[in-house]
């Protein structure tokens, strides 16, 4: 067993927050073999005041502003990548190249070209990977896993999963990279339909064939130069949106269930609805991120006359990951999902057993993702891989 592991996050935005509390915290919540050790963080140089403030705020030891001295670095022994999805591939190859362990956010590549290269290059390199599905990691989300296995709902039909929310509406909103092709790859289609799909996969199985729609409704957009007040000469004020502001897909399962998937940045007033809602022989579970303490559960075994749905408060020590925080009843956040897979991450690195969501999950991932954009392009059923 190692006797420590030393992180090097790259990114310094939302996730780089939400990845330095989760390694920050995650020794102190869980009783870890060996404690992660938060070596340094990077970001680009136009960064640096920024990621110099986040060092400082967050504890991590140092920072660099070149990835490639970073992964370099003989003192670090994971390599976390939280940047925009234009990077993941290079930073992780380049990472695993250099002999550490990778660890990236979702979606992991551009497309399925990029996430075969980053899983080659991890299994040549003999490293160990995991991707950032967090919400893998929500107790209620294990917990429904476990009903699964258990037989509770019996044989899957439906999986109906939608993912809905609302930031950019205002079409003043700016032309952010989410919103650019070339550096989000798609719009709420890559951010959001890869979470239920990874969702998708994790509880019900693998996808066969998928057939999808896609909508753009704000076209253009202020660049966001101008947005924030900078100089925009005119001519120059507005770009255009070159991704998705919704994708919705049907879907065959490989063990015969059928799903729908809906993720949209266009869901008035839903601010991180992750949903979604199973239906088995036996009976329903059903989730909410908005409630993410919750788990809706239905059982036709239940005694006729007293039948319906029942919410579990997942916060009991027997629930996945509660026995970390705090008494039941006393509820946790968004947050603890990355502490918690931080926590996963770092056993499975130190006791060399399984991690998971890895990079082949992120391949199988982004083969549904690439298959629906083709359906999409195609108006056709397409099947996954092919
Ligand atoms: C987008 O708004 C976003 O931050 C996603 O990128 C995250 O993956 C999701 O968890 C929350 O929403």
């Amino acid at each position: 067993m190692p006797e420590e592991l030393n992180v090097g996050l790259v990114g310094c935005g939302f996730m780089g927050k939400a990845h330095s509390n989760a390694w920050l915290n995650t020794g102190k919540f869980f009783n870890l073999p060996i404690q992660p050790g938060m070596k340094a963080i990077c970001a680009l140089p136009e960064d640096e005041d920024a990621l110099r403030r986040m060092a400082e705020n967050w504890g991590w030891e140092g920072y660099v502003t070149d990835y490639k001295e970073l992964v370099t670095r003989e003192d670090i022994d994971l390599v976390d990548v939280a940047t925009p999805n234009n990077t993941h591939a290079e930073i992780s190859i380049a990472a695993a190249e250099a002999g550490k362990n990778v660890s990236c956010e979702k979606p992991l590549a551009m497309n399925v070209a990029e996430a075969k290269e980053m899983l080659q290059a991890v299994k040549e390199a003999g490293v160990r990977h995991m991707v950032w599905f967090n919400y893998r990691r929500v107790p209620a989300v294990a917990l429904a896993r476990r009903l699964i296995d258990e037989g509770r709902i019996g044989k899957i039909y439906h999986f109906r999963a939608q993912y809905l929310q609302d930031w950019i509406m205002d079409p003043e909103f700016p032309l952010v990279w989410r919103l650019r092709k070339e550096v989000g790859g798609s719009g709420a289609h890559g951010d959001l339909n890869a979470h239920i799909t990874d969702l998708a996969r994790y509880l019900v199985g693998e996808i066969d064939e998928v057939v999808g729609m896609s909508e753009t409704f704000i076209k253009e957009r202020p660049l966001e130069a101008e947005a924030v007040g900078l100089t925009a000469t005119a001519g120059e004020k507005r770009g255009q949106v070159t991704v998705d502001d919704t994708v919705l897909f049907l879907a065959r399962f490989e063990n015969g269930a059928v799903g729908s998937f809906e993720g949209t940045r266009f869901g008035a007033g839903r601010k991180n609805g992750e949903r979604f809602e199973i239906n088995g022989e036996k009976g329903t579970l059903a989730f909410d991120f908005e409630r993410m303490n919750e788990l809706e559960f239905f059982s036709r075994e239940d005694p006729e006359g007293l039948q319906g749905f029942k919410t579990i408060l997942a916060t009991e020590p027997g629930h996945p990951y509660m026995e970390a925080y705090w008494p039941p009843g006393h509820l946790i956040g968004y947050e603890h999902t990355f502490v918690s897979q931080a926590a996963d991450l770092v056993k499975g690195i130190a006791e060399g057993t399984e991690l998971k969501p890895d990079f082949e999950d992120g391949l199988r991932n982004q083969e549904v993702l690439d298959a629906v954009l083709k359906s999409c392009e195609e108006r056709a059923w397409i099947k996954v891989g092919e």
